[in-house]
């Protein structure tokens, strides 16, 4: 049966798609369409047609899911098409999100109506693609031509009610969306000429006679858009629109659409999209698992970590109950949560009244007794297992049954931590990555004895609160961190042996990251985890802490910096690393770039590899989540295991042993049988 269904109501035909959970534009519901069209232009007693979607949303794009398989024709640009010269006015009528192909089947037909919480957007750069079914030309044609380059390169969707100010939307319903749709279609079934967006000029003569908006577009977003191919091409989409005629104007998207369609970071990204939705899925638990109810959370620590999650929980309406030792630290604790709100108010992102009301649902207290009514506390006091062991044995006590009891916890063993109480199937890691307001990710530790109902609960709440939730077994730093190790130790020997934190550094950074390795340590704090003495010198780092080179909180680290923290290498570094080889007598060589990406990151490959082979990680998918929304792996290139597949696991295999490392079993065998992590 056709996804697409149509019937009359008096002389309008309404056509409606019930294609869940998206109503994605798959094969079925093109050609369901067209038919719909068809059948529009053929019948007299048809004067308008309404377009719209049963379920959550109107079209959310085209099916994703198809990408990579042979097209089946009709396809989306020739569907919109039609729709487009469909000899009666057509209507879409939007609820949910209009997205990429969705938006364009909207801006094809000859008339927008939206309810006022529907979005409108063209994700597509984030597919590392672009609106390919005529949308870079009709969208600044309808919106203008700023707002069609801002939705368009960056994805960012906008909301019915700019979308009506801007013309995007012709008109806001309130109430029943098919019975006002219908009614508007009755008004205009008679306006002729039928306005047609590819006919249209109006919008794009300011920037026939200011072109400099490109370049000033490009320059604003340079450092956003750096090492992606998808934004650059959405813009030269929507600079044709501009410099040519419409026909022409297609032919430039269609073939700029290829270009990206057949690149690795469209693979990466679209690959990227199911990774962090498969991520959701815990494996091998019973179906009918419930989550257990969490209206009050306790957070135990007030500091940097402690603060940032408890903002996340306020920030979704859930209540906080937050416990120090001391009134100063958590005065200074509050003080700070409330000074981050008020900078995101004054940056606009939220109003004066959300800033109190979440604030309002903050209770701070000394006592730990006061988490006794909390359905979820979470631990994040400072990396001791004695001191956390300590406190889940109080916890044991105080907390209500049924309570879920978590460690935020990077490296420490969770069911050591499990085993300081009686009830270790209510406790769990919960792993937030700093600024833990921020970051998007959240490493969900499950213990040995972890209760299904508490990892499912947790995952729901990683949800609420905005959060990419992976699920990471018990061993020495969890995904991330486990794999941060021999990146470090490596980083470390290459200073040894010859190379410099700015080498090494900038092969990370042109590689992709947010930073390389020695500027990650300089903001993190060169001191963490340092043994505290500063007579025990065992290595470069220690060096460094000793003389107080904590980082940038210091104004040095491995790099100097100055009062605006910009850094530049640094000659007493160079000293302290000279001294050391010298002490160590290590051998130096010319380091090359490949070397340090053979060095630095086939090993975190390796490490990826051992921690699938122990099960550590769902699925290799899993651990590309943790290191693209954790540390700013660039998402075009997947994640680790997906661009150790894209380069080929025969060539990680060869540099690894080459340099010398001993080769995972999973890699060496799926590196043998020509297989590949995440396909
Ligand atoms: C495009 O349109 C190209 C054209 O310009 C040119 C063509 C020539 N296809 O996210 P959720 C699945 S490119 C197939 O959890 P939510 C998703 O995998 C497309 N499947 O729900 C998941 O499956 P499962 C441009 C899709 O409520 C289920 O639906 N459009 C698609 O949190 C639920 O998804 C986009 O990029 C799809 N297009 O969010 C929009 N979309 O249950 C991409 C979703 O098996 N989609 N699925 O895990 C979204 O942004 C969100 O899904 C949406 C709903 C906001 C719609």
């Amino acid at each position: 049966m056709s996804p697409i269904s149509t019937r009359k109501h008096g002389d309008v035909l309404i056509v409606t798609s019930n294609n869940p959970p998206v109503n994605a534009l798959s094969h079925a519901v093109r050609e369901g369409l067209v038919a719909a069209i068809g059948e529009a232009d053929s019948d007299d007693g048809v004067k308008a047609v309404v377009i719209l979607c049963q379920g959550q949303t109107f079209f959310a794009g085209a099916d994703i899911t198809e990408f990579g398989k042979p097209m089946l024709l009709p396809m989306l640009p020739t569907v919109v098409d039609i729709i487009e010269n469909c000899t009666k006015p057509v209507v879409a009528a939007i609820h949910g999100t209009a997205f990429g192909g969705g938006l364009e089947v909207a801006l094809a037909s000859h008339y927008r109506v939206a309810v006022p919480s529907a979005k409108l957007g063209v994700p597509e750069v984030k597919l590392g693609l672009l609106p390919g079914a005529g949308g870079t030309q009709r969208l600044p044609r309808v919106a203008g031509v700023q707002k069609a380059l801002e939705m368009a390169a960056t994805g960012n969707p906008i909301g019915a009610k700019e979308a009506f100010e801007i013309g995007l939307v012709d008109r806001l319903i309130e109430g029943d969306l098919e019975q006002h749709a219908v009614a508007f279609a009755e008004e205009v079934k008679d306006v002729r000429p039928i306005p047609k967006s590819s006919a249209r000029d109006d919008k794009l003569a300011e920037a026939r006679a200011n072109p400099q908006i490109f370049a000033d577009f490009r320059k604003a977003n340079a450092r956003k858009f750096k090492g992606f191919d998808a934004p650059e091409s959405n813009i030269r989409a929507i600079e044709a629109a501009v410099a040519k005629p419409y026909a022409e104007g297609v032919q430039d998207e269609r073939r700029l659409f290829m270009e990206l369609m057949t690149g690795t970071q469209a693979r990466a990204q679209q690959y990227f999209f199911f990774a962090e939705r498969k991520a959701a899925k815990i494996d091998g638990l019973p179906d009918d698992t419930r989550p257990r109810d969490i209206g009050r959370v306790g957070v135990i620590g007030a500091g940097t970590m402690g603060g940032g999650i408890s903002m996340n929980f306020l920030s979704a309406g859930v209540p906080v109950t937050i416990v120090e030792m001391a009134q100063e630290a958590l005065d200074r604790g509050t003080g700070v949560m409330r000074k981050n709100y008020e900078a995101s108010a004054a940056k606009g992102r939220m109003s004066g009244a959300q800033v109190e009301s979440a604030m309002g649902l903050l209770k701070p207290t000394l006592e730990l007794e006061a988490l006794a009514d909390c359905d979820l506390i979470i631990e994040a006091v400072f990396e001791n297992m004695e001191v956390k062991k300590e406190i889940f044995g109080k916890l044991d006590s105080i907390a209500k049954p049924g309570a879920i009891l978590a460690s935020n916890t990077s490296y420490l063993n969770i069911d050591e931590i499990a085993a300081s109480t009686s009830r270790p199937e209510d406790v769990l890691g919960l792993h937030f990555f700093s600024p833990a307001n921020v970051m998007k990710l959240l490493e969900v530790v499950r213990g040995a004895k972890t209760a299904p109902d508490v990892l499912v609960t947790a995952m729901q709440l990683a949800k609420k609160i905005r959060k990419v939730a992976v699920v990471a077994g018990v061993c020495h730093g969890f995904i991330g961190n486990r794999m941060l190790m021999p990146r470090q130790v490596e980083a470390m020997k290459l200073l040894l042996e010859g190379a410099t934190p700015e080498q090494i550094d900038r092969v990370h950074v042109e590689f992709g990251m947010p930073m390389g390795p020695f500027q990650m340590s300089d903001l993190a704090g060169v001191d963490i985890g340092w043994h505290r003495d500063p007579t025990r010198i065992e290595n470069i780092r220690d060096a460094l802490a000793a003389e107080g080179r904590w980082g940038q909180k210091k104004g040095a680290g491995f790099y100097d910096y100055d009062e605006k923290r910009t850094p530049s290498p640094s000659p007493r570094v160079a000293e302290i690393i000279a001294d050391f080889r010298a002490r160590t007598g290590t051998a130096q060589h010319q380091i090359g770039d490949q070397e340090i990406v053979e060095r630095t990151l086939y090993t975190m490959v390796n490490e990826g590899a051992k921690i699938l082979e122990e099960g550590m990680a769902q699925r290799a998918s899993d651990i590309d989540v943790v290191w693209v929304y954790g540390y700013g792996w660039p998402v075009y290139r997947g994640g680790p295991m997906f661009w150790a597949d894209t380069e080929g696991l025969g060539k990680i295999v060869e540099g690894l042993e080459r340099r010398g490392f001993e080769v995972a079993k999973l890699l060496a065998d799926k590196a043998a049988a020509g297989e590949k992590f995440t396909r």
